[in-house]
């Protein structure tokens, strides 16, 4: 009898351990388009339009391999709408009696595998770096995780920027080199855009139809929908983006979303390309005199390192993970999150582009959308929810840790050490922002004031308890108290007057 092999949206890898341990000439693998996936959050069309373009793509590249693909379209009359459901459907088809699957990125639907109708086995992703025990060991018995203490073990594994077990150059870290402020008129060379193919066009149309009301727009889709379209995408950014990676890394700049980010997590994460022939590549680009350390480290840094650390925090940390709230945050998500229409430049740049690109740059995602919801004490879980849906490289496994833990502290201080959390100050320091905003990032109360300066003190008074005794906060609280009285009343009474609008659904 046949097995079903299944592959989902974000396995689109030829070496995947469900293949590897499958028989080409017996079994049959199974790839669904289902509305239980497209639907668990509404994700931002251009996210789908590029799954499914690339799930078609990747089915005809295994016929082509000699594989049998049963593919489900997600207009097939037949179609059951869940991986479970159309598992069970090609099982009744086909006479299989048993499937096998690499263990999906989200506890959601390794349940839903673990208790469907057909008993799937599923194997480690092995596409990481870091297994699940691995981390464990690492993890265990630490008093807290740090992810540069990981990293260094993972640069010890893999080789990378190692000369005779040491740090190439002498040191592990070259950041204080890296982020520097924009200088005027900084411009970047962007992501390489592909013109979308027929099959892109088909299913551009198809989304269209069916999810175009969403949230986010379809137009001018340029995203690789293959793995040759993604490897070109990582060779134009090695020659263009990456030698400047390192100092703007944290620059933000009107009207240009993607700066030298490498714009390839959306590929990555959905398996067209894989962590060690990117880094691979970065590093021959310093080892060629074509990239410097500060930026291949710090690049490298965020795969091996950054993303590694992440995915073992959410698979160690469990299900509950997402429904953490150790600040007890309640405020709904403002309005403003689904139409950029706010007064509040920063947040109106970054939720607009977002709107039309499916990505933001983390910066972006860390200190404007994600500083502005922690101060303002916004509903951790409909936070992650948000962040789920509007980038297209948004997968549960490496979107709640970043949002949930980094960005938000609703795990207590499993992935940060402290709140990212600023005032306008940063902002503006990192970007262009505040020049054309409504508000005054100089002001501090008052009329016009950034909400971000008030916002920010009043989430440090709100919190005191816990991180008073947090000594990288402790210069922060000497600062506020040193304040006079009446400055303080007048910051907390701004920002009340914020917080109320908010809750009022007043313009902000
Ligand atoms: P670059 O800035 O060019 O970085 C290179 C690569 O490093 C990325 O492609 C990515 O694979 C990896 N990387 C960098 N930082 C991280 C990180 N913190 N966690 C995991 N990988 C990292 N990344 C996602 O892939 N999916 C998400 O859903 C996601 N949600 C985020 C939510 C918040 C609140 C924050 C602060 C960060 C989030 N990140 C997420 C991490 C990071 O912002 C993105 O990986 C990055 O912006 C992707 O763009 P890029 O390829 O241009 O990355
Ligand atoms: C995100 C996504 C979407 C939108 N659609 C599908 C789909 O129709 N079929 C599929 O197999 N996978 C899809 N995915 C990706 C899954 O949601 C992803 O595998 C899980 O979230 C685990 O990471
Ligand atoms: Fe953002 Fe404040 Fe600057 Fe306006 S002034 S762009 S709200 S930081």
């Amino acid at each position: 009898r046949p097995r079903l092999i299944l592959v989902l949206g974000d396995q689109l890898s030829d070496d995947l351990s469900a293949l590897r341990e499958a028989d080409k000439d017996r079994d049959i693998v199974v790839m669904a388009e289902v509305q239980v996936e497209t639907d668990y959050v509404p994700h931002h069309p251009r996210k789908i339009a590029f799954l499914f373009a690339a799930m078609r793509k990747h089915a005809a590249h295994l016929r082509d391999a000699g594989w049998t693909v049963r593919y489900t379209l997600l207009d097939d009359p037949e179609n059951t709408h869940s991986i479970p459901g159309e598992l069970l459907r090609a099982a009744d088809a086909t006479g299989a009696q048993e499937a096998i699957g690499t263990e999906p990125g989200e506890f959601r639907l390794i349940a839903a595998l673990e208790d469907g109708p057909i008993p799937v086995h599923l194997f480690p992703d092995d596409r990481f770096l870091c297994s699940h025990a691995e981390f464990e060991d690492w993890a265990e018995g630490r008093k807290e995780l740090r992810m540069e203490w990981f990293y260094r073990e993972m640069r010890r594994k893999t080789g990378l920027l190692m000369e005779d077990g040491e740090p190439a150059g002498g040191k592990w870290n070259y950041d204080k080199e890296n982020r520097k402020p924009p200088p005027k008129g900084l411009t970047s060379p962007g992501p390489l855009r592909h013109e979308p193919d027929a099959a892109t066009r088909d299913v551009l149309t198809l989304v269209r139809g069916r999810f175009g009301n969403r949230y986010g727009t379809l137009d001018g889709f340029w995203f690789a929908t293959d793995r040759a379209g993604a490897l070109a995408a990582l060779d134009h950014f090695i020659a263009k983006s990456l030698p400047s990676f390192g100092d703007y890394q944290d620059a933000m700049v009107m009207g240009q979303p993607f700066l030298h980010h490498a714009i390839l997590s959306v590929y990555l994460n959905a398996g067209l390309l894989g962590w060690r022939e990117i880094c691979e590549a970065a590093e021959a680009a310093h080892d060629a005199g074509d990239a410097p350390l500060n930026a291949v480290e710090g690049f490298i840094r965020q795969i091996i390192g950054w993303r590694e650390f992440i995915r073992g925090v959410y698979f160690r940390e469990g299900p509950d993970y997402t429904a953490r709230n150790e600040l007890g945050a309640s405020r709904d998500l403002p309005e403003f999150y689904w139409s950029g229409d706010t007064d509040m430049a920063c947040l109106r740049e970054c939720i607009t582009t977002t709107m039309a690109e499916a990505y933001a740059h983390h910066i972006q995602r860390l200190m404007v959308t994600g500083n502005f919801a922690l101060l303002a004490g916004l509903d951790p879980h409909q936070v992650h929810e948000w962040y789920l849906v509007v980038y297209a490289d948004a997968y549960e496994w490496v979107e709640s840790p970043n949002v949930i833990g980094m960005s938000q502290f609703a795990d207590g201080g499993v992935v940060a050490s402290k709140p990212y959390v600023s005032g306008g100050n940063y902002i503006n320091r990192m970007s262009d922002y505040c020049k054309s905003c409504t508000y005054a990032v100089t002001k501090k109360v008052g009329e016009n004031a950034c909400p971000f300066n008030m916002l920010y003190w009043d989430f440090l008074d709100r919190h005191r308890d816990r991180f008073d005794g947090n000594p990288r906060m402790a210069q922060m609280y000497r600062t506020w108290d040193r304040m006079d009285a009446d400055h303080r009343k007048a910051v907390l009474d701004g920002a009340a007057g914020v917080l109320a609008r908010l809750d009022a659904g007043e313009r902000v």
